[in-house]
């Protein structure tokens, strides 16, 4: 910063010149000493603190709800989180001013203190001008840095691109062949003596992977608790999976407008102990899965 930082402001009748004028610092700290400035910093912070506070809520109603029933959705569920606690104060500030706009906060501002001229721009301020760039360039980097992790995470737990025979699993996925069509679904097991159900059972903590297609238009395939959701086409297969790991029935719907029941078209994932579902295999004539 230059030597004039501290430099305060020229008095009313003097005239400004490069020698006399109010360094960036001390621009800064008039304006944040402006009452209006002060007030909207306040419900900065009250709206960041609510922000903040709703978090926590929506992340116990989720659990509350079946809660994340993968590592896949945990990891979901968390970067939503993360991201909505690192944009808080962003959103609150957005809401301040609005929120003081709209109880007239500026109508507050006596005529008397007005002023009558446009302050020094905002450009040439080296002090802001600095500390905005690098708290937007932080948050930013944070945000990708954290997206791309996270994606990975998130791609390597769901087998994606990787056939169930060559997933370096020690434990064997239990294959399903899903298929859609207007307006149900249906899971195959290949592995089980290709037994049919339009409920799909798995058992808990052992890999799932799904071969999915459709029969007509395009659907979605979409676990919701699960955390996975692919597209379901016609003469081609999508694959993708997660390794359930809790206990319960869970949803499974449509996530493509597929037509005028597509709002009906889900059934249920029934995630049971391996020897429940070894039974069920069995109960529906398949032979025994691994
Ligand atoms: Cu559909």
């Amino acid at each position: 910063m230059s030597t004039t930082e501290e430099r305060p402001m020229p008095a009313a009748d003097e005239p400004e010149s490069p020698t006399n004028r109010p360094g960036s610092m001390h621009l800064v700290k008039e304006w944040l000493q402006r009452p209006y400035v002060r007030r909207i910093l306040w419900i900065t912070l009250a709206i960041t603190a609510v922000i903040i506070a709703l978090s926590f809520v929506m992340v116990a109603f989720m659990n509350q709800s079946g809660g994340p029933a993968s590592s896949i959705m945990d990891e979901i569920e968390k970067t939503m989180f993360v991201l909505t606690i690192a944009c808080a104060p962003l959103m609150a500030a957005t809401l301040a001013v609005l929120t003081y706009s709209w109880w007239g906060g500026w109508g507050s501002v006596a005529a008397a203190d007005e002023p009558t001229s446009d302050g020094p721009g905002i450009k040439t301020n080296g002090v802001a001008v600095v500390t905005w760039i690098t708290v937007c360039s932080l948050l930013a980097g944070f945000l990708v840095v954290w997206g791309l992790v996270e994606l990975a995470t998130i791609t390597s737990s769901s087998y994606g691109s990787v056939p169930a025979n060559q997933q370096p699993n020690s434990v064997k996925p239990v294959d399903v062949n899903v298929t859609a069509q207007q307006w149900l679904w249906s899971f195959e097991y290949p592995d089980s003596g290709n037994i049919q159900s339009s409920v799909l059972v798995l058992p808990v903590n052992v890999p799932a992977y799904f071969n999915v297609t459709s029969l007509d238009v395009v659907h979605s395939f979409w676990v919701v608790e699960e955390g996975v959701k692919i597209d379901a086409n016609p003469g081609a297969i999508t694959n993708t999976g997660f390794t359930p790991t809790k206990l319960g029935t869970f949803n499974v719907r449509c996530a493509e407008l597929c037509g005028l029941h597509h709002a009906y078209m889900e059934t249920q994932v029934k995630v049971v102990t391996q020897e429940q579902f070894n039974s069920w295999i069995r109960e529906q004539g398949g032979n025994k899965t691994s």
